[in-house]
C-alpha cells in the first residue's frame, strides 16, 4: 500500500507525522476507512443525524464546500453552540478532516474532544478553512462549535472521521505541537499538565507535568501486552523532580538536570497504559517532555 506523502513543518520528524498532519485537500478519500460520521457531507434532508445545543442547526445551499448543502450552527445567545454525534470509542486513533466557515462577528471555530479544544480555526471570516488531524480521546464525543455573540454561526461541510490505521507513533501528540492538553490529560489525583513554549526540544511547544502532592502523571492508553515497544524522545527536570516513564514497571528514569535528556528504551509490554510521571522533588516541581515517539518493534 502506498501512503500519500505528507509535507511536515520544519522540525518535524517523518515518523512523528501522527500530530496534526495537514494533508492537502484532495488526498482525502484515497486510502481512508469509511466515514464514521452520519451526514458528514451535510447532504441529508434535515438535521436529525446531529445533536444540537445552545442554538439551531440548518442546512443551507449558499456556496457549500461540497455537494449542494452545508450545515450551519447558529447561536441562540453568546453561549457557544455546538453539534455532535456519538460513536467515538475511547483510546482509538481517529483522523478527522473537513471544512469550516465563520461570520465576521464570530470567534474562531473550535472543535472539542472531551473537555478540551483539539483544534482551533482562524478568525478570518467568509472563507472555507480546511482541517485535518489525528486524535485519541478518553471520552466518546467530538463537538463542533460556533463561538461568538448571539446570531453568530459556523458552517461545516464535508466532515470525514475515520479510524486511523497508519502504524506509526502511538503517542497522539508526541511532538507536543498540538493545541492544548486533550491528548495529555492529568491522570493523577493532583498536579497539572500544560503546554509550554519556553525552550522546547523541537518546534514551539513542549509538555509540562507539574507535581502535586504525590507522583503526578499523564497517561497514554492503547498499548498491547506482549508487544515490544520502543520509546524515544526527550525529557528534562525543573532541577528537583525526576521525569519517569512507567508502563507496568519503570521503563526509563531521568535525573534532575534541567538540560534535555535523551530517552531510548525498548521493552515488552505487560499492560495497556504508559505514564509520563513527575516523581521526587516537591509540590510545584515539574518535568518537561518533547519529541516523543512510541512505536511497535
Ligand atoms: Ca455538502
Ligand atoms: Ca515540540
Amino acid at each position: 500500500m502506498h501512503w500519500p506523502r505528507i509535507h511536515l513543518p520544519p522540525g518535524y520528524h517523518r515518523n512523528q507525522r501522527i500530530v496534526r498532519p495537514m494533508l492537502p485537500p484532495g488526498v482525502v478519500g484515497q486510502w481512508r476507512g469509511p466515514n464514521l460520521l452520519v451526514d458528514g457531507d451535510m447532504e441529508d434532508l434535515g438535521v436529525s443525524a446531529w445533536t444540537v445545543a445552545n442554538g439551531t442547526m440548518t442546512k443551507e445551499t449558499g456556496s457549500p464546500k461540497q455537494g449542494g448543502q452545508l450545515g450551519r450552527i447558529t447561536q441562540a445567545s453568546s453561549t457557544s453552540a455546538y453539534i455532535r454525534q456519538s460513536g467515538i470509542t475511547s483510546y482509538i486513533m481517529y483522523r478527522l478532516s473537513g471544512w469550516v466557515r465563520i461570520t465576521p462577528i464570530s470567534d474562531a471555530c473550535r472543535i472539542y474532544g472531551d473537555g478540551d479544544p483539539i483544534w482551533i480555526g482562524s478568525t478570518t471570516p467568509n472563507v472555507w478553512e480546511y482541517f485535518d488531524f489525528l486524535f485519541m480521546l478518553q471520552g466518546t464525543y467530538m463537538l463542533f462549535y460556533s463561538r461568538g455573540p448571539s446570531g453568530a454561526y459556523a458552517e461545516f461541510d464535508d466532515l470525514y472521521m475515520s479510524e486511523e490505521t497508519v502504524p506509526a507513533n502511538r503517542f497522539p501528540d508526541g511532538t507536543m505541537e498540538g493545541y492544548g492538553i486533550g491528548s495529555w490529560p492529568l491522570t493523577s489525583a493532583t498536579g497539572s499538565t500544560e503546554k509550554i513554549t519556553t525552550n522546547p526540544y523541537a518546534g514551539i511547544q513542549a509538555l509540562r507535568v507539574t507535581r502535586g502532592t504525590g507522583v503526578s502523571h499523564t497517561t497514554t492508553y492503547g498499548l498491547t501486552s506482549g508487544i515490544d515497544y520502543r520509546m524515544t524522545g526527550y525529557a528534562r527536570s525543573c532541577g528537583n523532580c525526576i521525569p519517569n516513564v512507567f508502563s507496568g514497571a519503570t521503563r526509563w528514569t531521568g535525573n534532575t538536570s534541567t538540560d534535555w535528556q535523551s530517552i531510548d528504551v525498548t521493552w515488552t509490554s505487560n499492560t495497556t497504559a504508559l505514564r509520563l510521571e513527575t516523581t521526587s522533588g516537591g509540590v510545584g516541581g515539574y518535568s518537561d517532555w518533547d519529541s516523543l515517539l512510541l512505536v511497535e518493534v
